[in-house]
């Protein structure tokens, strides 16, 4: 329990970032953007960034720390591996739909698909998450992998799991800049309009809410301890 202070503090901002951006989502799309619908117009588009946000960064990053939390060492490691599963399972649906109003957008108003270096690393994302979820799931939650070869794909799914992480925020921070220089003509991204400011300002807290959880999930000594595995 070194430090378990500290974690804590980390846990709460973390927390508070999350919530944080989730609500600065919400504020872009609904102040300054065309609000939420399902029309094949921008109100679609906007799915975009708030089921990114909420599922791809929020979620995503406590279904990565859901084994450090100190108070759930007793639970059955079990118990929380369904945890860790099924708000991974949340976040992949999100990110999906998300891309469904993407393409469902870009397709209404005609604008090509797939050619920027945000649609390519985030459509990597999505692929690499949903692989890493499913083979996840067969091996170390279904009963039939040994425990040598659960042994040797542990590092590999925790290394696999961080930089899928790390590139979803850097590809958020991509989708913020593009949409600002499309979004912002008059008066343009350049001049600093308040929007600008808005959605630059979420794009630091996404970073340091990504900062907190990659520190929480990398240090070794706030590890679930072996001992009260099940
Ligand atoms: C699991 C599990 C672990 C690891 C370990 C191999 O499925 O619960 O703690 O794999 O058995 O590293």
């Amino acid at each position: 329990m070194e430090g378990y202070g500290l974690f804590l503090v980390l846990l709460v901002s973390a927390l508070l970032l999350g919530f944080l951006s989730v609500l600065f989502a919400l504020i872009w799309v609904f102040h300054y953007r065309e609000g939420l619908s399902w029309d094949g117009g921008s109100a679609e588009f906007n799915w975009h960034p708030v089921l990114i946000i909420t599922g791809f960064v929020f979620i995503q990053g406590i279904a990565i720390i859901v084994y450090r939390l100190p108070w759930t060492w007793k639970c059955s490691k079990l118990l929380i591996k369904f945890i860790h599963a099924g708000l991974n399972t949340i976040a992949m649906i999100l990110a999906i739909v998300s891309l469904v109003a993407v393409f469902d957008f870009h397709n209404a108003k005609n604008i090509p698909n797939m050619y920027s270096l945000h649609s390519w690393i985030g459509l990597a994302a999505v692929i690499f998450y949903t692989l890493q979820l499913v083979l996840g799931f067969a091996v170390f939650l279904l009963p039939f992998a040994p425990v040598s070869l659960r042994a040797s794909l542990m590092p590999i799914h925790i290394y696999s799991g961080l930089l899928i992480f790390a590139t979803v925020i850097a590809t958020a921070l991509m989708g913020f800049t593009e949409k600002l220089i499309f979004a912002l003509k008059n008066p343009a991204y350049s001049t600093s309009p308040p929007e600008a400011i808005f959605v630059n300002t979420l794009g630091l807290l996404i970073l340091i809410f990504g900062a907190l959880i990659l520190w929480m999930a990398t240090r070794p000594h706030w590890k679930r301890p072996p001992e009260q595995n099940s």
